[in-house]
């Protein structure tokens, strides 16, 4: 038997889905270790010496430590060359890192700013204008990703495998339900989100984190 080469530390909901759904889709031998964000765990010693900027994913190859999706996404890609992870033509591979780069530089910090204001002021008041206004930026992300999925002639963004931004944009959708829009107003991101977790890799990582693509708005 093949020792693990991987290690994912992930949390449950996180961006870390994305790589570790990658993971599941490239048929790799990993050890999920999963850290409560919701407990401080990312501010434990141990996890401080995992990343010092406590935060997931964190990939561990072969003692290497690697840190932000794009990267980790790149990694994996290359280590798995025939499971897709990211399209293999020139300008369809730069569309979909485009799109990634997005998702994680302007659509997930749109979504902080409405889930951790306090990252942002500490000012009370501050803080709840600050979740008000991402409410409104973050649901305009959606409308992007799924504009970009309406009339799509393929099943998923980049073709009829999924790939990285695919496994993006289904996290950021269940972050719109805590942020209080509906999944189901965006259709198109919707019907592809249930596509998504009907494949069976993907399927896997969802059950590993017990996902719901429905979810309780907070307030
Ligand atoms: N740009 C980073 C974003 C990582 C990130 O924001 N991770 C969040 C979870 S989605 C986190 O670990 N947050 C820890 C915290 O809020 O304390 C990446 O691509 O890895």
């Amino acid at each position: 038997m093949t020792a693990n080469r991987f290690t994912l530390y992930f949390a449950p909901g996180a961006c870390s889905f994305v790589p570790h759904a990658l993971l599941e889709l490239a048929g790799a031998a990993f050890e999920p270790r999963m850290v409560k964000l919701h407990k401080g765990e990312q501010h434990s010693p141990d996890y401080l010496a995992v990343n010092p900027r406590a935060q997931v994913p964190v990939l561990v190859d072969s003692g290497h430590t690697i840190t932000q999706i794009l990267a980790i996404t790149q990694h994996l890609d290359a280590a798995f060359p025939a499971a897709d992870l990211l399209p293999k033509e020139a300008f369809t591979r730069t569309s979909a890192l485009s799109l990634l780069a997005w998702m994680n530089n302007t659509a997930h910090p749109a979504f902080t700013h409405f889930f951790k204001p306090d990252k942002f002021t500490s000012d009370d008041s501050a803080q709840a204008a600050v979740r008000e206004h991402a409410r409104t930026t973050f649901k305009a992300c959606l409308n992007d990703i799924n504009n970009r999925l309406t009339d799509l002639p393929t099943a998923f963004l980049f073709g009829n495998e999924p790939s990285a931004p695919d496994l993006y944009a289904l996290v950021l959708m269940r972050w719109g339900g805590f942020a209080g829009h509906d999944p189901k107003q965006f259709g198109a991101l919707w019907a592809h989100a249930n596509r998504l977790a009907a494949h069976p890799a993907v399927a896997r990582a969802i059950e590993r984190e017990k996902l719901q693509l429905e979810v309780a708005a907070i307030a």
